[in-house]
């Protein structure tokens, strides 16, 4: 197989462009693809301070290096989620990343917020770890990226296209409404991109990979059996047969998006207790760190950790 840009021996192929490159092309492929998304969508310019929230995994580690690699302002921010062991081992790759990078990542640790790990708080609230952890994560991101002019998230193309057949065969409206690579800025929430949308899975771990980044492996424990998986799995199954189809289905979707779905309509009011952006009285988190301090949290033997 040789590398359709410089002849030289390819080492990897992408069906769904139908090209084998070698690793030096395949880096600057990567390179600019990323960079295509960035500009279509608006996402950011080179004066603009980018905080890159990363877990340890390939893709957010991979997106901070690329960035930084391609001359962009970039700071990281890692949320120690305080999940047994897994947050520990996240934690120790991305200071490792940061340090053999030289580029600074913020370390938050949920704990020192919410006085509980997420799998406490789910335990002592009877609610799903996930739940808890969206809420946390959400509310954290925003305000770390507070002093930042944009977000970005490592989210990728499988990402992308699993939410996008999760919302539809849902019918999701306002999910759908509000899914896209870019959320702009609203009345205190800070403008969210997700530079890597229309870079594979695959792709990102062959760039990770190439560029020696040492990430984690392992998912989060209480992400297995999600539907999420499921139809990632669904997905590469008809991707086998039609290659190129997650990148139509997302980017046809997006046209769609443009022309025939609008946003719903939120009215926001400021957090009474925090300042925080809320549709309601006060906001989610401050009503699950008020739960957490009142009486009303108990000991639950029915909601346990994976
Ligand atoms: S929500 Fe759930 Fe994720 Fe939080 S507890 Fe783990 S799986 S990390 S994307
Ligand atoms: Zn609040």
């Amino acid at each position: 197989m040789k590398c359709r840009m410089c002849g030289g021996k390819a080492e990897v192929h992408l069906r769904s462009h139908n090209i084998s490159l070698c690793r030096e092309d395949f880096v600057r492929f990567f390179h600019r693809r990323l960079l295509r998304t960035v500009n279509r969508f608006g996402m950011f310019g080179p004066g603009d301070r980018i905080l890159v929230a990363v877990s340890g995994g390939k893709d957010s580690l991979g997106l901070l290096h690329a960035l930084k690699k391609l001359g962009y302002d970039v700071t990281g921010y890692h949320l120690h989620l305080g999940i047994d062991g897994y947050s520990d081992r996240s934690l120790e790759k991305v200071e490792k990343f940061a340090e053999r990078e030289g580029v600074e990542v913020k370390v938050e640790r949920v704990g020192d917020v919410l006085g509980c790990t997420i799998a406490e708080a789910s335990r002592r609230l009877r609610r799903p770890t996930c739940s808890i952890c969206g809420t946390v994560k959400r509310y954290l991101f925003n305000r770390a990226a507070r002093d930042y002019d944009v977000l970005a998230t490592g989210h990728n193309l499988d990402d992308e296209a699993a939410t996008l057949l999760g919302n539809i065969l849902h019918w999701q409206e306002g999910y759908l409404g509000r899914q896209g690579p870019v959320l702009e800025e609203e009345e205190g929430f800070a403008k969210k991109v997700k530079p890597l949308s229309f870079n594979s899975e695959y792709e990102t771990a062959a760039y990770a990979f190439f560029e020696g980044i040492d990430y984690i492996v392992e998912g989060c424990p209480y992400a297995r059996g999600a539907t999420s998986i499921f139809y990632k799995g669904v997905l590469n199954r008809i991707e086998e047969e039609m290659p190129g189809t997650k990148i139509r289905f997302l980017d046809g979707f997006y046209s769609f998006r443009r022309k025939h779905i609008r946003p719903p309509e939120v009215s926001l009011r400021p957090c009474p207790e925090c300042g925080y952006p809320t549709t309601g009285e006060i906001c989610n988190f401050c009503k699950l760190k008020a739960r957490l301090q009142s009486g009303r949290a108990t000991l639950s033997p029915a909601v346990r950790g994976p």
